[in-house]
């Protein structure tokens, strides 16, 4: 093979189709939402609409700061970048957001945890639904309605004109989509004509509750963990509970198998810095302790004593980690 012919050839196909971004494949037939959304709607608004704008984006962003941008990114600076940017970036990732928000199947339902949010912002899912319509059928010309979580975690509705959506920095309401009806009339007009109303009816005889409802979990802001600066303390924790816990319901195994392990994890742990607001000189002596005292139950292991011994042996270990976390949290005010 004549590579210095071949190579150029294989470097410009890499290069013509790596576009950056790519439609997913739409997770169900065109027809698969009929008779709410019918087949020709689907086909053409896919194929052509979404197409359309992932096909502009990617034009949009050559020679500029969006080219190493991810489509997040492009959000959080969109009041920078131009018009053909905000417009396509929208109108792709709406997009994406709306054809997996929609399902033919019929029985999905929210999650507890969604239904108990849903309840608690709106009253109940009529509620809810009827809140998504109005805001839905009050956009004048072309937009969305957007059911999203703000930055506290709560459950909110607006509406965004054109390709607009609450993750832009633009945004008067921020927050993280987890349902977004598309009211551009591309989206019923074949069907439904002028009568929006009747399209936002049907639509949700066709909501995906099951992936709305895993959208709403990882929207959520994460609980932060007081001792996530600690990692070496959360290390010790997981072999404590892990061995501690099945020695109260009088099975040793796992503390006989571990005990190794545990004093190499408060070895580490007394090696490591304390942070900042947990570092008295309780909590030092502590760590110490907890230190000392993990060599003693392992010694007491692999003595093979008694299972009293051993037992008597965890628990004052444990007392001792509770001690540690007591005296840190005595510093909270
Ligand atoms: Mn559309």
């Amino acid at each position: 093979m004549k590579k210095s012919h071949f190579l150029p050839i294989l470097f410009f196909i890499c290069v013509s189709v790596s576009a950056q971004f790519t439609q997913k494949p739409l997770p169900y037939a065109y027809n698969a939402l009929e008779p709410f959304i019918d087949a020709q709607t689907m086909e053409i608004h896919y194929s052509k609409h979404h197409a359309a704008y992932v096909k502009n984006l990617n034009a949009a962003v050559v020679g500029t700061e969006a080219e190493k941008m991810s489509i997040t990114e492009i959000f959080a600076n969109v009041s920078k970048l131009s018009p053909a940017i905000r417009n396509n970036a929208g109108g792709h990732f709406n997009h994406e957001l709306f054809w997996t928000i929609l399902t033919p199947q019929k029985d999905t339902k929210p999650s507890a945890d969604l239904e108990k949010a849903i309840i608690g912002s709106f009253g109940s899912m009529d509620a809810l639904k009827e809140k998504m319509n109005a805001a839905a059928a009050t956009r004048f010309g072309s937009g969305w309605a957007w059911l999203y979580v703000d930055a506290s975690g709560k459950l909110a509705v607006c509406s965004t004109a054109n390709q607009d959506n609450p993750l832009m920095d633009t945004a008067e309401n921020k927050g993280m989509p987890i349902i977004g009806i598309d009211v551009w009339e591309h989206a019923y007009y074949l069907k439904y004509q002028n009568k929006r109303a009747d399209y936002l009816t049907a639509i949700w005889n066709v909501i995906n509750w099951t992936e709305v409802s895993n959208y709403f979990a990882n929207a959520m802001p994460k609980k932060k963990d007081k001792f996530d600066g600690w990692p070496q303390l959360k290390e010790f924790h997981k072999v404590m509970s892990e061995t501690f816990h099945p020695s109260e319901e009088g099975n040793l195994q796992p503390i006989k198998e571990r005990s190794g392990e545990m004093v190499q994890k408060a070895e580490t742990l007394v090696k490591a810095p304390i942070p900042a607001e947990f570092n008295k000189k309780e909590v030092v002596a502590a760590v110490q302790q907890l230190a000392t005292d993990s060599k003693k139950l392992d010694k007491l292991v692999k003595a093979k004593k008694s299972d009293k011994e051993i037992t008597e042996a965890l628990s004052k270990l444990h007392d001792v980690f509770h001690q540690i976390v007591g005296l840190c949290s005595d510093e909270d005010h």
